[in-house]
């Protein structure tokens, strides 16, 4: 079969300001991720995504691009870039840039022209539309970040549509020149030497000509079926391949919250000549009551269902990206394992377990390695994320909601969760800053550090460590097909690959209950590739403890 970088490869996100600070100003930036390449290496990732390190007045912490070719002054000088770039090539590690453009800041040069007079060049690089009258927006859609998603803008007397913030104004990609505009971007990116793209809420860009009031779910109407997968969507990406992506040997993968596997196919099918790969959100956007905002945890046998869904639908046809969590998500140990002293390490390494024998490219969330865990925030001024801040405003202090029940929710769901500090040792502030962090140390860094972990191989760093090499070693784990078993088990999470007459069995116990399993004949005392506790696996009637986890090969 023909082998691909960006299918065999475990890929490592970093978010900047929170990974390493070399200058002492508590903010991570671009030396001080250069100064830990070391130890990414050792760990045996593949591929850094850097989430975005552009110009930007942080709004939406880098998210609100102010100038795509130019580095945040807080994160260093695209001479710092040029050097990370250089010695992480050194080291055979690849960088993957983080692509926002459905939006720009209002900051952002275009933005300044454009809302500077209705017949300037660049009014059409942004969606502006009258209200319905002076007070009243074009529509009633609301923004992920909160309020409505329309800023109404004096100079002019019209709105802008922002789906985020107000700083973040969305562009018009039915404008031929934006379109220009960004591929002229990604080239000048390409031509840098970079390795790929992470495309923001590139399912976002194609919005309808219409835009009719939403269906009200809480506050405001849902633009989703006027802005998420668009008319023109699969048009503008065939279009971005054909004039930067096809060429150069690039890996490309897309956000695309509200994906499908019928449109993932689409997306990034083999043949299709869009993207590579495409993050999907069925397991992690659970809404309840409050949107976002709910504390409840998925049953196994659902996240089974989806898993199995995207496993089984793609194969063969598209590729997968796997992940528990990103910049945007809770803590994985604390979401869909069991952070409490007793089972934290197991739990940790159960999970990876889970992602890391399935079929696509890992995505591994900087201090996932290590097993790290949500924060205890205790007001809401602990808090950073313009997201979490807002949903409290608009949900507690508006009387909709009472505080006693919003904020479990909020402690649970927050971003601001896996924006802390990377733990890197016991000293102040976790080794990651002489200064005083942007946004607390979790406490819990004097157990839960890097420099521990590597120098215990029983640790979730070397446990990861592990997984990444048996990726390495073993194509089946790459490329070999997916069948669940025990489906209806709500303690169980139990799958086969097979490629050719190879056959691997993994087990993972997700409950904190001792659980029985009877292992199929023809695994019974072959090859046990890794598991995270001591046993033996040579007779067929065994009782999981909790959160134990093992991978068999009828080898
Ligand atoms: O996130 C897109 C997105 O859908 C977010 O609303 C995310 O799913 C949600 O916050 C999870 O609760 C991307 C970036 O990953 C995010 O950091 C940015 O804030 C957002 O786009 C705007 O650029
Ligand atoms: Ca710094």
């Amino acid at each position: 079969m023909k082998r691909i970088w960006w299918k065999e490869a475990v890929i490592y996100q970093i978010y900047p300001r929170s990974f390493m600070d070399s200058n002492g100003d508590g903010i991570g930036d671009l030396k001080g991720i250069t100064s830990r390449l070391d130890y990414l290496k050792y760990l045996g990732i593949d591929v850094i995504w850097l989430s975005p390190v552009y110009k930007s007045p942080n709004d939406d912490n880098g998210y609100d691009i102010s100038d795509y070719q130019a580095i945040m002054d807080e994160f260093g000088t695209m001479e710092d870039f040029d050097e990370l770039l250089i010695e992480a090539h050194k080291r055979g590690l690849r960088i993957v840039m983080d692509l926002v453009v459905n939006h720009t800041s209002d900051e952002h040069k275009w933005f300044i022209e454009s809302k500077s007079s209705k017949e300037n060049p660049y009014r059409d690089y942004y969606i502006w539309r009258e209200g319905k009258d002076i007070n009243t927006p074009p529509n009633n859609w609301g923004s992920c970040f909160g309020g409505s998603a329309w800023q109404y803008d004096e100079t002019t007397g019209m709105y802008y549509l922002h789906l985020f913030s107000k700083k973040q104004p969305d562009l018009n990609w039915d404008n031929p020149k934006v379109r220009k505009s960004v591929f002229d971007m990604m080239t000048w990116w390409c031509d840098k030497g970079i390795d790929g793209f992470r495309m923001d809420v590139i399912s976002m860009i194609s919005k309808t000509a219409e835009m009719p009031d939403g269906k009200v779910t809480d506050f405001y109407g849902d633009y989703s079926p006027y802005c998420v997968h668009g008319p023109n969507i699969h048009r503008y990406l065939q279009e971005m391949n054909e004039n930067v992506l096809s060429k150069y040997d690039i890996m490309t993968v897309g956000e695309t919250p509200g994906v499908t596997p019928k449109l993932a196919k689409q997306y990034a099918g083999e043949d299709t000549h869009e993207l590579n790969m495409v993050f999907q959100f069925e397991l992690v956007d659970i809404h309840g009551k409050y949107g976002k905002w709910t504390d409840e945890k998925l049953p196994l046998t659902e996240l089974k269902k989806i898993m199995s869904r995207w496993q089984t639908e793609l194969y063969n046809k598209a590729w997968n990206s796997l992940f528990w969590d990103n910049h945007d998500q809770p803590r994985a140990v604390s979401r869909f394992g069991n952070d409490s002293p007793a089972y934290r390490e197991a739990s940790a390494k159960m999970l990876a377990t889970c992602l890391h024998m399935m079929q696509g490219t890992p995505y591994i969330y900087q201090g996932e390695e290590l097993g790290m865990t949500n924060y205890p925030f205790e007001k809401l001024s602990d808090f950073r994320d313009i997201e979490s801040i807002n949903a409290y405003r608009e949900w507690c202090e508006s009387g909709e909601v009472s505080h006693e029940i919003f904020w479990p929710c909020l402690l649970f769901r927050s971003r601001d969760n896996a924006r802390t500090p990377m733990q890197w040792d016991n000293s102040a502030q976790a080794g990651f800053t002489t200064g005083t962090p942007w946004i607390s140390t979790n406490p819990n860094y004097t157990e839960i550090n890097a420099k521990a972990e590597t120098a215990d191989p029983d640790s979730v760093f070397h446990y990861y460590k592990k997984l990444i090499a048996l990726r390495k070693q073993n194509p089946i784990i790459v490329y070999g097909k997916y069948e669940l078993l025990l489906k209806d088990s709500e303690e169980l999470y139990v799958y086969t690959r097979t490629l050719d007459d190879e056959k691997l069995l993994v087990v993972c116990n997700f409950s904190e209950t001792k659980t029985h399993f009877t292992i199929p004949e023809e695994f019974i005392g072959k090859t046990s590739l890794i598991s995270n506790m001591e046993n033996t696996y040579d007779k067929p009637e065994i009782a999981l403890r909790p959160y134990e986890a093992f991978v068999l090969s009828n080898k």
